[in-house]
Parts: C-alpha cells; structure tokens; sequence
C-alpha cells in the first residue's frame, strides 16, 4: 500500500488565538473579557514566577544540587493560562514539566525540589493543593485522571479531571485507552497536550501522520480544540469552555496548546545535537511573557511597579527553593519502602531487608 505524503495529511485544525506575537489583540479574536485587571496580572506575575524558578531549578541541577530536571522554558502560557482557568478543587494530574501549573496553584517549590533530589518520592505539597505526583512513565498518568473524573462522575462531586501530557505522549497505548474512555463514560476530563514539537530528540512529524493534535479527538468522539499554547489568553478561554463542557456533564475535551520548548529535554540532554538555531530563534520571537506583557502595558494594566514586584516574587520563591533544596540532608534509604503500599507485601519486605543488610541498617 502507498504511504501519502506527508503533505497530503488531514489538514490541521484552525488555531486559536487572542494575542498576535507583538501583543496585538487579533482582528475578531473571543477575547476574555471577564478576567479583571488583577486576574490579568496574576497571570503574567505567575508566568515571571515560573521562568525565574525554572532558571533557579536548572542552576541547582548544574550545582550538583538536582539529579535532574526538564525546564519548561517557553511553555509558561500554556501552564499558567489552562491552570488559572480551573478551581482549586479541580484535580491535575501532571506529566512532569509543569512547573507553571504548580506555580499557580501555590505548591511550595522546595518540596518540587526535594522530588528532584531524589529525597522525596514525588514531591511533596502537591496533593493538598489537588496536584496529583508527576509521572516520569509517559502517558501512565492519563488513566489516573480519568479513573479520578469517572469517579467524580459516580460520586456527584462537581470537580473536573486536568491532565497534561506531551505531543509525545499521544503515542502511548494508556492515553489512547484513556481517551477512549473518557468519551464512552463521558466524563469530566480535560486533555491538554503541550505540543512542544519535540518528544526528546523526535520531531512531532516523526511521531504522528497528522499535522494537528487535535484532530484526533474526533476520532474518539470528543470535542478537540487547537489553540496557539504561546498565547495565555488563548489557552484560558479554550479551557473554559473545556471546563463548563465538563461541569455541564458534556464529556471531555482534547485541548493541543502549540508551544515550543525553549530549553533542553531535560538537564542530561543537549539539543544542539538534533535541532537547529534557527529553529529556536523563530521560537523566541514568539516568546509567551513578552507577548503578554506588551498586551498588558498598551493596555495600561502592566506598569513597572507590578514588573518589580512580579521579579521580586520570582526571587523569593527562588531563593525558598536554594535555601531548601542545598545540601539538604538526604533521606534514610529505607524509608523508599514506606509508601509503596498501604502495607509492605512479603516481596517488599524481603527488599527491604536486602537492602538494611547491604547498607548495615537495622531492618527493624
Ligand atoms: C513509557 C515511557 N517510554 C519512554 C520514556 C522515555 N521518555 C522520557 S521523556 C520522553 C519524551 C516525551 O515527549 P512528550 O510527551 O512530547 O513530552 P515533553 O518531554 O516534550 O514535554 C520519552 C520518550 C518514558 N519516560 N516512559
Ligand atoms: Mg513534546
């Protein structure tokens, strides 16, 4: 059988978006008029937050501080736009570069940095703040979100299901069988792929045939939408429509946010190596809190008071993460066994004793 072109590949989805890359409100745009001026800059205070903090996490790692660490340099719209568009009872349920979902939902950023310190499995402070752990496994956490909204559904309790996943993701049988079953149960869940074009060192045209995310929603029987992931006010009115489909018992909805990631995979990768400068540099120009902050000045929304005070934010939290995660004393090994079952199995157990005997700990 002929393979077709890639050309000739279903034709991507209309993007939408609020904000040109210059600030300009786009001609006819649906622009969120209920967001007041605070709302407006909260946002952007939370986008300057998180590229502060996210330089702050790449440094430590650098430091020997870290083990690891994926930067979501550029995707701060995308984060903080779905993210601030949701209750705080609203479950995420996150892949693991959403340091501006976190951000906006208040979770401390030293527990974030005990997790990668390897300290603290899966962070801590997140599940108060209704953030399920991050899932290094690709896509296994897309289930999770939907078994949370199925029982959400059974229980009546008026909450919507988040979960982020990559353009990479969308490649993995657990998000198929997640979508599947969200449209068949039609439950409250919220998909929102980041389609950063990059899942490591593979570019999305060597992922999928088609040239739009979003387009495969239909094929599961949902709504899909596209919208442009470097635009905040873009991402915060597709989510809210995402939101009151979900409230109103109308089922999921598939959200593509195309954004770029600016930065390295993660700290063990070098991008040099498989992309080229060019490339970025269109990317840069299209810089999500540059285009924010120009819509909100000419706006008169954004002044220089509330510039130093978002930089003076992102410097505190900067240095609560420093103060926390340096040098911090690291965990007794055992303790690994504590959480992984609500009682330790025999298997678990011997394990553990394995480990007390190689380590010369009492296994008591
Ligand atoms: C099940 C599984 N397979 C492979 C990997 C290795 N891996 C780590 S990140 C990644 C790429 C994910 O890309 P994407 O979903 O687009 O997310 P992004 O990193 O771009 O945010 C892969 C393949 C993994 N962690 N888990
Ligand atoms: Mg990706």
């Amino acid at each position: 059988m002929a393979i077709t072109d890639r050309a000739e590949a279903p034709v991507a989805a209309s993007t939408l978006q609020v904000l040109a890359p210059d600030g300009a409100v786009v001609p006819g745009a649906r622009y969120p008029f209920e967001l007041s001026d605070a709302d407006h800059v909260g946002m952007l205070t939370a986008m300057t937050v998180t590229r502060r903090l996210d330089g702050e996490f790449v440094n430590l790692q650098r430091q020997g501080q870290l083990a690891l660490y994926p930067s979501c340099l550029g995707q701060e719209a995308a984060q903080v736009g779905i993210t601030s568009a949701t209750r705080d009872n609203d479950w995420l349920f996150p892949q693991y570069r959403e340091l501006g979902a976190f951000v906006v939902r208040g979770v401390d950023p030293a527990g974030i940095g005990h997790m990668w310190r390897g300290m603290a499995h899966g962070g801590t402070g997140l599940i108060e703040k209704c953030c399920a752990p991050i899932t290094i496994p690709i896509g296994t956490h897309a289930p999770h979100a939907v078994g949370y909204a199925l029982g959400a559904k059974f229980d009546g309790v008026d909450t919507v299901a988040v979960t982020f996943i990559g353009d990479g993701a969308t490649s993995e049988g657990d998000v198929h069988e997640a979508l599947n079953m969200a449209a068949v149960f039609q439950v409250p869940c919220i998909f929102v792929v980041q389609n950063n074009h990059w899942a490591i060192s593979v570019p999305l045209s060597a992922q999928t045939r088609v040239t739009d995310i979003a387009s495969k929603a239909a094929g599961y029987g949902m709504a899909g939408v596209r919208c442009d992931g470097n635009d905040v006010l873009a991402c915060r009115v597709v989510m809210r429509d995402a939101l009151l489909r979900a409230r109103e018992g109308r089922g999921p909805t598939l959200i593509e946010a195309v954004t770029y990631r600016m930065g390295a995979h993660t700290t063990a990768d070098d991008p040099t190596r498989y992309r080229s400068e060019g490339e970025l540099e269109l990317w840069r120009r299209r810089d999500p809190i540059d285009r924010y902050r120009s819509h909100l000045v000419a706006a008169g929304i954004w002044t220089a008071q509330h510039e130093e005070r978002a930089t003076e934010t992102g410097e505190r939290a900067a240095k609560r993460l420093r103060d926390e995660v340096f040098d911090a004393p690291m965990p007794d090994p055992l303790s690994v066994f504590d959480h992984v079952l609500s009682r330790r199995s025999g298997e678990l157990e011997r394990q553990r004793r394995q480990l007390a005997r190689e380590t010369g700990r009492d296994a008591t």
